[in-house]
């Protein structure tokens, strides 16, 4: 035997735990949490364990596809060389955009893009040569609005305060599920133990949550809200600590302004004002202001429940809010800005909003990116700009987007479809041509992303595990071919390609930690190299001022489209309808949105896709524990199994996303024997978070009934 430990971090989810590979030639014999690692202590959950899974998965494709069609109407795959498909690919983009221009190609880009650096790197090396206004991604069917907070108030969109749970006393969370999630837009690997230290030092975590979730039920607290409506509680936080004379922005003071406008704002929403919409009673409200406002170091976070809802960007906002008023922004124990090693902020364009309008619903980009909500529309609807040819990257939308029955039927239009992606499941099922990557273990891993959102500032490069195949491609050297082809055929130059590492060595020997910035870390990709398990750069440090990306260096808290938006709140606030159920989404520890179902070892065991339903509510609907029902909401239904919960709030039902693996053509045999349903057959692409156009899934009114 020659066995040989290989460092690797874990590319799956925000925790971004490093990992100890042990593998004999070609044989994965051990994985294993590296307890070197600076942020992840040795830590792994479940699905580091899958990797293997997914690296020897006889599913995943190893060769391009391409879907021929036969003279009978029906179609079949046939593997096709690289050369051939790159060639393909490049071809027909370049023919329809010619034709047509350059809107008629469609892009999107899914959740894997932003942990696999290669595609953050190269996808500039494609896309340049199609600067098409209809781009969209998973970012608006999730964390749209705490990237247009950040634009507003920080100057930045990637500008993203991190919870720093290690040394707070007092944590409010709201929406946000992190002993499943394992933690987002806040990389926070191990944090049922950090939670428990906080307890521990006499701290205090209280949940907001219309389930009690894993996480509420370590809580200290826990309170249901109804789904929707946390921007009013939020509100009655805030005007409680105005009315208290609680509020104490204290080290910020000298650089916020705008707190006396946002207090005329929310005068009238009062903690009775909430009460009837939120469920939450008046006087817990004020005691949990209070609490907040005086228990030291306190922190204010939400995440995925409170942005993917009607009110996403005003929650997002409120809760920034609450910790500026508070004075616990930029604080030891609140929350502050990283400062990565690679540091894209000042470096990368700050963002910016509703520059343009998607074309049939004119709903605003953000970024340069469309709503997801509008992709179907923007395929059948006829006129100028409708989108003709589609590129998908490391994304599944028709299980992960609002209403994807809709999506799934609109991409049998296209003329053409690329999907770069291993996999053949219920979205590349509709590609003409399908490019499958090296497998995550076959590339080398720096993560660009998640290092931004880090509880601590670390730096850590993996090489890769394996050697790549013969011939095999890696997502970025499919971008850089396919850029290199359509430069040529557009008779345009054809841009340098470095590889990822050489970038991110770049960035490293430029940045924050680098010895030409005067830095003892002196940080280089070599010196990355020595210390595979990674650096600790230490603790997050406060930075404001200095860290504003605004003209102006001051936070001005008075956001004008904000501020309108509480007034139509005020006038157009309706209590909830006492017959429709409201439907909410559930993660669960072994999932990974659509694409980890086809793994044994996590799907095995009782079936997950269930819908969750409070006793009371099948009681007055005659439904018992087992039976089938039908859900009904504005676009479908669907049926699904229903699993009695006395966790789950009444009016409140729960189904998770990411299943529904059983339509015709995937090839995903493990998944399928797992199917399940997808909830995003009943999300409504309508129903947006007002400000922003995210998605919003969460508070789906629907009706249940026995099937
Ligand atoms: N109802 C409801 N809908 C939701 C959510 C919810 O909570 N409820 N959550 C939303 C959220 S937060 C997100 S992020 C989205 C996710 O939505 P998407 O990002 O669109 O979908 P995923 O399910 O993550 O699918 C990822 C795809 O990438 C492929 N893939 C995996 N790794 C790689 C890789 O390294 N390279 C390439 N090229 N491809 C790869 C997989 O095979 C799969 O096809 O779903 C959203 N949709
Ligand atoms: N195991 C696992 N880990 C994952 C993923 C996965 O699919 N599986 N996906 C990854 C991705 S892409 C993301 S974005 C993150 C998401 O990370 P989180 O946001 O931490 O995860 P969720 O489980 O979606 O938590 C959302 C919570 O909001 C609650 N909720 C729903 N509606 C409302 C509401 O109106 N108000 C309030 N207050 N709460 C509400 C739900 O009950 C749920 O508990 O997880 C990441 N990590
Ligand atoms: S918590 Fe996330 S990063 Fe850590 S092992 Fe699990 S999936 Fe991988
Ligand atoms: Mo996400």
């Amino acid at each position: 035997m020659s066995t040989q430990t290989h460092h690797r971090a874990c590319p799956l989810c925000e925790a971004i735990c490093g990992l100890l590979i042990e593998t004999d030639g070609s044989e994965i014999l051990s994985i294993k949490g590296d307890p070197e690692d600076p942020l992840s202590r040795g830590h792994i959950c479940p699905k580091a364990v899958a990797l293997r899974d997914i690296h020897e998965d006889p599913d995943r494709l190893r060769q391009p596809l391409q879907r021929v069609h036969a003279a009978n109407g029906s179609s079949e795959w046939r593997e096709i060389s690289w050369q051939e498909a790159l060639d393909t690919t490049a071809q027909r983009l370049v023919e329809i955009a010619r034709r047509d221009g350059v809107d008629t190609i469609g892009i999107y880009l899914g959740n894997p893009t932003v942990h696999n650096y290669g595609m953050m790197t190269h996808q500039r090396n494609l896309f340049r040569h199609f600067r098409s206004k209809n781009r969209f991604s998973a970012t608006s069917v999730d964390q749209l609005p705490h990237h247009l907070v950040a634009l507003w108030l920080f100057g930045h969109k990637s500008l993203l305060p991190i919870p720093d749970i290690d040394r707070c006393d007092y944590f409010l969370m709201l929406g946000a599920n992190p002993l499943a999630s394992n933690g987002s837009i806040w990389t926070v690997p191990d944090v049922r133990k950090r939670i428990k230290a906080l307890q521990r030092r006499g701290g205090k975590l209280v949940v907001i949550d219309p389930r009690r979730t894993e996480t509420a039920q370590l809580a200290s607290e826990h309170h249901f809200i109804n789904p929707g409506s946390d921007a009013l509680f939020l509100l009655a936080l805030l005007q409680t600590l105005f009315a208290e004379d609680l509020i104490s922005p204290a080290h910020l003071a000298e650089f916020v302004t705008g707190l006396d406008e946002v207090a005329a704002a929310v005068a009238g929403f009062t903690p009775e004002f909430a009460q009837p919409h939120t469920g939450i009673d008046a006087a817990t409200t004020r005691r949990i202001a209070r609490e907040f406002a005086t228990a030291g170091a306190g922190i204010c976070y939400g995440r995925m429940g409170v942005s993917t809802q009607r009110h996403g960007t005003l929650c997002q906002w409120l809760i920034q809010i609450l910790n500026i008023a508070t004075g616990n922004l930029d604080r030891p124990g609140g929350s502050l800005f990283t400062l990565p090693a690679v540091d894209l902020v000042g470096h990368s364009n700050p963002g910016g909003f509703a520059r343009h309008h998607s074309r049939v619903r004119q709903l605003p980009e953000f970024d340069r990116e469309l709503p997801v909500a509008a992709l179907a529309e923007e395929i059948t609807t006829p006129g100028q700009g409708q989108i003709r040819a589609l590129f998908v990257g490391a994304g599944n939308p028709v299980l992960s987007t609002p209403n994807g029955r809709q999506l799934d039927e609109a991409l049998t239009g296209l003329e053409f479809m690329v999907c770069l992606d291993p996999y053949l499941n219920e979205t590349t099922r509709h590609a003409d041509i399908i490019l499958p990557p090296t497998s995550p273990l076959e590339h080398d891993h720096y993560d660009l992303a998640f290092h931004i959102n880090a509880i601590r500032n670390t730096a850590r490069h993996s090489e890769a595990v394996f050697p790549r195949p013969e011939g095999a491609l890696h997502d970025w050297e499919i971008f850089a071919e396919l850029g290199a082809r359509v430069a040529v055929l557009l008779g345009e130059e054809a841009e340098p390609v470095l590889a990822p590492d050489v970038i991110i060595d770049h960035g490293l020997q430029s940045g924050p930690y680098s010895a030409s910035q005067g830095s003892v870390q002196a940080l280089s990709l070599a010196r990355l190299r020595e210390q595979p398990s990674g650096i600790d750069l230490g603790p997050l440090q406060p930075q404001l001022p200095a860290r504003l990306q605004t003209t102006d260096r001051r936070i001005n808290c008075a956001t004008p489209q904000v501020l309108d938006e509480l007034q139509r709140l005020r006038e157009s606030c309706a209590l909830p309808d006492d017959d429709r159920l409201q439907l909410i989404g559930r993660r669960h520890l072994r999932s990974n949105n659509s694409w980890m179902h086809n793994y044994h070892r996590l799907v095995k065991g009782k079936p997950r896709c269930t819908l969750l339903m409070h006793p009371q509510d099948m009681q007055a609907r005659n439904i018992s524990e087992g039976t089938t029902v039908t859900v009904r909401s504005r676009t479908a239904a669907l049926t699904a199994t229903v699993e009695a919960s006395n966790d789950i709030m009444p009016g409140v039902v729960s189904l998770p996303h990411g299943f529904g693996h059983d339509r015709p053509g995937a090839r995903l045999h493990t998944a399928a024997r797992h199917a399940g349903v997808s909830c995003n057959d009943i999300t409504d692409e309508q129903q947006l978070d007002l400000l922003s156009g995210n998605a919003a899934i969460n508070g789906v009114p629907v009706t249940v009934a026995t099937a």
